[in-house]
């Protein structure tokens, strides 16, 4: 990936279709993959109008133009349920600002891929759980979200990574990555590499199943951690699920694991201090509670079952991310100090040794609310 240029940053500001009169532009948000930014424009009656611009990371998503083609069609769909159901398309589902050209990308002379959305205001989004209610409020936005694309024909969208929660694929990578061990950072990392080589029996488990069709492949976000929801600000309510990079078919165990992997703890994602680090039990419940209140009349009562398992699968499969890019020379994650993502790696897997520590009381709470639906 490209540095960026003060010129490049002009560049692409002038592409859009931005109303008004340019006025700053400041790097945004904490999410590891693509650059975003929001741009402040002047409109003539005085106001001040804000847009979200993004440099899509090309080394991540190979093929940025099916990249759009999916997210064209995800907030039109959205765009349209909402505005059936009487609510504000403007401000529960992304809405983006075409190119002076009309097309949803611009490239840049580099040859980077550039979007833009209008920035949702009066929202707030959490690097980690402050408060239970926010956690709350997220599970019944990522389960509206679920709702809301229950009938969106999955077999449009393009596989913009592809198997990208394939357990078993992740593990093979990072056995890979282990035999090169191209830094010859291996020998630091002897617990973890045991901790991922150990559960390996694990990761076949979703994977079997989805292969024996006992459960469904739906269209999923692929990325749900509570960044990637705005929660309004007055009302408290998580209104719209952003980064859309990722929506394709894949299982819903893993938006509900997700979730529950980075937000069922107080602790950052990269907190250097493990003994801060544990899973919550109340946060665990809390997210449960909202996703099935919205959600659970759409999913099995196989996925239902097999929740907690979402959890930990997802939990250790981010771990293995990590570790097999900590391996690999910091290549795919930004990193923003010396040892960043094995930092990462071992926040998940407490977690996971945390969810095997609580397994029966994970599945205790599942079944309670359940049993509600
Ligand atoms: P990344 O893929 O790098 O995580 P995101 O698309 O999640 O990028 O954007 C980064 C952050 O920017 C989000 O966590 C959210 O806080 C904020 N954000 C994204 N889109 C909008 C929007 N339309 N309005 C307001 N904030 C937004
Ligand atoms: C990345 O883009 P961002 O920061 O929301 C990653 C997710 C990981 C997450 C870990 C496309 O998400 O898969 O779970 O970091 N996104 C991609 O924080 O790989
Ligand atoms: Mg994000």
């Amino acid at each position: 990936m490209r540095e960026l240029s003060r010129d490049i940053l002009t560049e692409a500001v002038n592409a859009f279709d931005f109303e008004g009169k340019f006025f700053d532009i400041k790097s945004y948000g904490g999410g590891h993959i693509n650059d975003t930014f929001a741009v402040r424009f002047e409109r003539d009656n005085g106001s001040v109008k804000r847009y979200i611009l993004q440099r899509i990371n090309t080394h991540v998503f190979k093929n940025p133009v099916q990249l759009m083609e999916n997210i064209v069609k995800i907030t039109a769909h959205i765009r349209k349920v909402v505005t059936r159901n009487g609510g504000d398309p403007m401000r529960e589902t992304l809405n983006l600002v075409p190119a002076r050209d009309g097309q949803a990308l611009f490239i840049d002379r580099n040859g980077e891929y550039w979007r833009a959305y209008h920035f949702i205001e009066d929202t707030i989004t959490y690097d980690k759980v402050e408060s239970i209610d926010d956690f709350y409020n997220s599970a019944r936005a990522f389960g509206k979200f679920q709702q809301l694309l229950a009938d969106f024909p999955a077999e449009t969208l393009h596989e913009t990574i592809p198997n990208f929660h394939n357990t078993v694929d992740r593990m093979a990578k990072f056995k890979e990555a282990l035999d090169k061990d191209i830094c010859g950072r291996a020998r630091e990392v002897a617990r973890e590499i045991e901790f991922v080589l150990s559960h390996e029996k694990d990761t076949h488990v979703l994977v079997d199943m989805l292969n024996a069709g006992r459960l469904p492949l739906r269209v999923t976000h692929n990325d749900t951690k509570l960044n990637n929801v705005l929660i309004d600000k007055a009302t408290g309510e998580g209104i719209c699920v952003v980064d859309l990079d990722t929506v394709m078919p894949g299982l819903s165990l893993y938006d509900y694991g997700d979730s529950i992997r980075f937000g069922a703890t107080y602790a950052a994602e990269d907190e250097q201090d493990l003994a801060k680090v544990n899973f919550e039990l109340d946060l665990f419940e809390a997210y449960t509670k909202g996703y099935l209140e919205v959600a659970g009349n759409v999913l099995t009562p196989c996925e239902i079952e097999h929740l907690p398992m979402g959890a930990k699968l997802i939990t250790l499969e981010c771990g293995i991310r990590f570790l097999t890019d900590y391996l690999s020379g910091d290549t795919y994650f930004r990193i923003h100090r010396e040892h960043h993502n094995l930092d990462r790696c071992r926040t998940q897997f407490k977690l996971v040794s945390d969810m095997e520590k609580y397994w029966d009381d994970m599945n205790s709470i599942v079944r309670k609310y359940a049993n509600k639906l």
